[in-house]
């Protein structure tokens, strides 16, 4: 198992538009698990390949208290949603910034586990919404970008500020 680096916005690499994975083998079930370790140090409750500077479909997630459920999507697709939810949200990308997004309240995702095995899940509350983000980032799209131009601007000099001080 291996920590991999987080990229971090407004990083290019992380407008990447993520492959699909053509067979789950063994060099997915090893970024599985790095993600995975990755995601828990953080810490964070969820973390997509793109993330990570892997441009695969791939994302993990364990929105559980004591980090006992880790859920794997290889290929994940929404394939129903419904309502709408507005949540405040952060990201390991965009560290120390957190605001609301609207985003549909259930979603029924199908993706592949690590075994290769295709399942559907039902997700309503926090697990929807963390769906819908980690799948936004395969797209190449930062939570940050459903909020206002001022906004996104002002967290980007933010942010290159924080990492001229941290440099
Ligand atoms: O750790 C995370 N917390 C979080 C909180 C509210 C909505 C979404 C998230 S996902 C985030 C981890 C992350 O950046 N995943 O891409
Ligand atoms: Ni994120």
């Amino acid at each position: 198992m291996a920590l991999l680096p987080i990229l971090t916005y407004p990083d290019p690499r992380l407008h990447t538009v993520a492959m699909p994975v053509a067979v789950v083998d063994d060099r997915i079930r090893r970024l599985i698990d790095d993600m995975a370790e990755t995601m828990y140090a953080a810490p964070g409750i969820g973390l997509a390949a793109t993330q990570v500077n892997v441009h695969e479909r791939v994302i993990v997630i364990d929105i559980t208290e004591d980090r006992s459920q880790l859920l794997a999507f290889v290929n994940p697709e929404i394939v129903a949603a419904e309502g709408f939810e507005v949540t405040e949200e952060g990201c390991l990308s965009v560290p120390g910034i957190y605001d609301k997004v609207e985003r549909a309240a259930t979603v029924k995702v199908r993706a592949l586990g690590r075994n290769g095995d295709s399942f559907t899940l039902d997700a309503d509350g926090l697990l929807a919404v963390c769906i819908q983000h980690e799948m936004d980032h395969l797209k190449g799209k930062v939570f940050v970008e459903y909020l206002s131009q001022l906004k996104q601007n002002r967290i980007k000099t933010k942010l290159k500020k924080r990492e001229r001080a941290t440099a």
